[in-house]
């Protein structure tokens, strides 16, 4: 345990403020928790070597089990308790370490030692998540995801607790659990799992229209991105940055990835539930393993204090957002997610985040939401990991020194030497000290915001237009967007049983944001809409902004394959050569080729060489992969022809939109699935040479959007 900052002797000489963490800090304190057991007898906890691990200690080889058998007891009596209760929401999530570093002009917003040195490297961990879903859901569900990062500074721990959503869906704290026994499967039987299309949800939602807004980007497509390297992220509230000079400011903080943004289609997204219901989790894993790291910026939206109120809604509203239009995003930073945790309980499971811990630098702004925030997380992980000593769980300590007086409770592992456990002492030296005055050395000092106001339970009325960027959302959307978020708000009020919920939705809620919106949801659920649009709140909102291109997802598509998976669809009789050369291609712009035949035995190619495939066609299906190449030669065509899986493989392809390619014979597939060939995105030729680049140029778009209109013709 040499890294332990607990283990450390607190001589009262160190001068804990010149302790600076490097990329490896986080790895090597963790060291000392790591346990590998190549090599080693097998023991009890306790140390005894165990003889015998397949026969417990019988009165008798066919006797009962005797109440002496410690070994029996110990492994059982373990193995009965090892669950402990998951998060009451983002149950479910995956987690990687990195590290951070700041750009030159970081630290002129924020003291925080983590800004001020753009060669430094500050490591992180990141967990992401779904927020309804079970720990044991599937990973493509329509949901929020969770983006937490925390950062172990040299100053101590900063938790930047952040969804891939800029807004909330309430406002105040206090609704938070009326507003997630809405979400969460209904009490009665526990349905759905990981879905928000039930009664219970559009009732809230339907009755609390400040989540209008938020409910929007959840109908989006961003509710099911295609990998985590490709979402945005957002510390949602309007916090504060505390700048060298004591001056604050509010932030709003953004991570943009830099493979750009870009999510699954609705059907591919619901078809991966029983395919892959790990896909986000396994691809991050194994692009970590294969050395392609997720990669963000971090941004900020600056506000001078004297700017607070010059915007037509209150900075303190979580259902806003701050248009990049009216104040760009400033890029201060870049993280780079490139280690995968060694145990996903002690690691991933056991992280607790919270938006609490800040370090002297970063402050909160009066966001009622983010206020009840900071009591919920340190509250939550009493029970959860089992008391207030879950700092000392490896992954929550921070990596510089930290000693104090809290003493005692479940689990304690730290040996508190010296006989005063509290402050002021003359016994054990006065150690350990506060560290006056707070800026100059280093402590942690709240911002002197002057407050003067009355005790009240009320909402500001600034809080109080619900609809106008939710309008400004809607606008912002391409074409196909607003129809993929149609066509969400049909399914998921398709699954409400209460009539009076839809029509209240339909009617009462959609034309607040765009008639025809409401009017095109309406139509799908035989619901009357009305033709004018409700007038808003005099005094309220309704920016002159109309339009933000920033809240297209497809503002940021990544305009290139680099990370993409393409299947090489092949069977007995396949052209090799045009296997290696299409492979070859792609690993050329930084993508995959995988080989899937109709089984996993080496298919056998017109030259006579073996063609060892990656996958067989029902093993990786066409949802796992963003395009596909059908190979060239007679009898593989053929074969493809004559297999469901190889009809279903193309088709299902054209309906999520994907790229496909024939190459020579290969088209003979697309044909007998009825998959056009002569259309935007499908590439036929005779070569890989003729195929390629047109190929790249329609993945590149990430899908081939001008078919959206009609890939429900496809029956796939
Ligand atoms: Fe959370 N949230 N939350 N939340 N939240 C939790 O803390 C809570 C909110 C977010 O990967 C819980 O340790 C309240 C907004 C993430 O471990 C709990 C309110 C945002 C994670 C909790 C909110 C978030 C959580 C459950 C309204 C985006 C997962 C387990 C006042 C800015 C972190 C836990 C991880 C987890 C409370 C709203 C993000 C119960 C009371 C807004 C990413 O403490």
């Amino acid at each position: 345990m040499a890294n332990n900052p607990h283990t450390e002797p607190n001589s009262g000489e160190a001068n804990d403020t010149e302790f600076k963490t490097t990329e490896q800090s986080k790895s090597e304190n963790l060291e000392g928790y790591r346990s590998d057991a190549t090599g080693h007898d097998l023991r009890t906890n306790h140390g005894t070597r165990i003889a015998d691990n397949h026969n417990s200690l019988k009165a008798g080889e066919r006797g009962p089990t005797l109440l002496e058998d410690f070994v029996f007891r110990e492994k059982l009596n373990h193995f009965d308790n090892e669950r402990i209760p998951e998060r009451i929401v983002h149950a479910r999530g995956a987690a990687a370490h990195g590290y951070f570093q700041p750009y030159d002009d970081a630290a002129q917003y924020s003291k925080a030692g983590l800004f001020q040195d753009s060669g430094k490297k500050t490591p992180v961990f990141v967990r992401f998540s779904t927020v309804q879903g079970a720990r044991g859901s599937n990973d493509t569900v329509r949901d929020v995801r969770g983006f937490a990062t925390k950062f172990y500074t040299d100053e101590g721990v900063w938790d930047l607790v952040g969804n891939d959503m800029p807004v909330f869906f309430i406002q105040d704290a206090i609704k938070f659990p009326d507003f997630v026994h809405a979400v969460k499967p209904e009490p009665h039987n526990e349905i759905p799992q990981g879905q928000s299309a039930h009664d219970t949800f559009w009732d809230f939602v339907s009755l609390m229209p400040e989540s209008t807004h938020m409910v929007l980007w959840t109908m989006s497509d961003r509710g099911f991105p295609r990998h985590y390297r490709n979402m945005e992220g957002f510390g949602v509230h309007t916090f504060r940055m505390i700048d060298k000079q004591g001056k604050s400011r509010f932030v709003k903080f953004h991570w943009k990835p830099l493979a750009g943004t870009c999510s699954l289609i609705w059907d591919e997204a619901q078809k991966l539930w029983g395919r892959d219901p790990d896909f986000n989790r396994r691809m991050m894993w194994e692009d970590i393993e294969n050395g392609d790291y997720l990669e963000y910026e971090l941004g900020i939206q600056v506000v001078e204090e004297e700017d607070e109120h010059k915007f037509d809604f209150d900075i303190l509203d979580p259902t806003k957002i701050i248009p990049e239009e009216q104040v760009p995003v400033t890029l201060i930073g870049k993280m780079v997610l490139n280690r995968n945790p060694d145990n996903f309980f002690a690691e991933t499971e056991q992280v607790a985040f919270n938006p609490a811990h800040v370090v002297p630098g970063i402050d909160f702004s009066n966001d009622p939401l983010l206020q009840g925030r900071l009591f919920s997380y340190l509250d939550t992980q009493m029970l959860r990991l089992g008391g207030p000593n879950f700092h000392e769980i490896p992954i929550n300590q921070p990596v510089c020194p930290f000693h104090n007086n809290q003493r005692d409770s479940m689990h304690r592992q730290t040996i508190n030497k010296g006989q005063a456990s509290y402050e002021p002492n003359s016994i054990d030296g006065g150690w350990p000290t506060e560290t006056p005055p707070a800026p100059e050395n280093g402590g942690f000092e709240s911002y002197h915001e002057r407050i003067d106001a009355n005790k009240i339970r009320a909402r500001s009325e600034s809080f109080g237009d619900h609809y106008s960027q939710a309008t400004l959302f809607w606008n912002s959307q391409t074409d196909v967007e607003k129809e993929h978020i149609i066509a969400a708000y049909a399914f998921e009020l398709s699954k409400v049983q209460r009539p009076w919920i839809r029509e209240r939705v339909i009617q009462e809620i959609l034309p607040n944001i765009d008639l025809e919106l409401a009017r095109r949801v309406g139509e799908m659920h035989g619901v009357e809409t009305p033709s004018t649009k409700p007038a808003p709140p005099e005094q309220l909102g309704s920016s002159s902004l109309k339009e933000s291109p920033a809240l297209s997802l497809m503002a940021r598509l990544p305009d290139n394959i680099k990370y993409r998976k393409v299947a090489i669809l092949v069977a007995d009789g396949v052209d090799a050569d045009q296997v290696e050369a299409a492979k070859a291609r792609l690993e050329a712009e930084g993508a995959e080729g995988l080989v899937i035949a109709p089984s996993m035995a080496p298919v056998k190619a017109t030259n006579g060489q073996m063609v060892v495939p990656d996958a067989m066609l029902n093993g990786m299906p066409s949802v796992a992969v963003d395009a596909v190449i059908v190979a060239g030669g007679d009898d593989s065509a053929t074969a493809l022809s004559r297999s469901g899986l190889g009809l279903y493989y193309v088709q299902e392809a054209y309906k999520h939109l994907k790229a496909i390619a024939a190459i020579a014979e290969g088209k003979g597939l697309l044909i007998a699935a009825n998959v056009p060939t002569a259309e935007d995105g499908i590439v036929v030729g005779s070569s890989v040479d003729d195929i390629f680049t047109p190929f790249r140029d329609a993945m590149g778009q990430h899908r081939v959007w001008s078919r959206d209109a009609k890939a429900n013709d496809m029956p796939a």
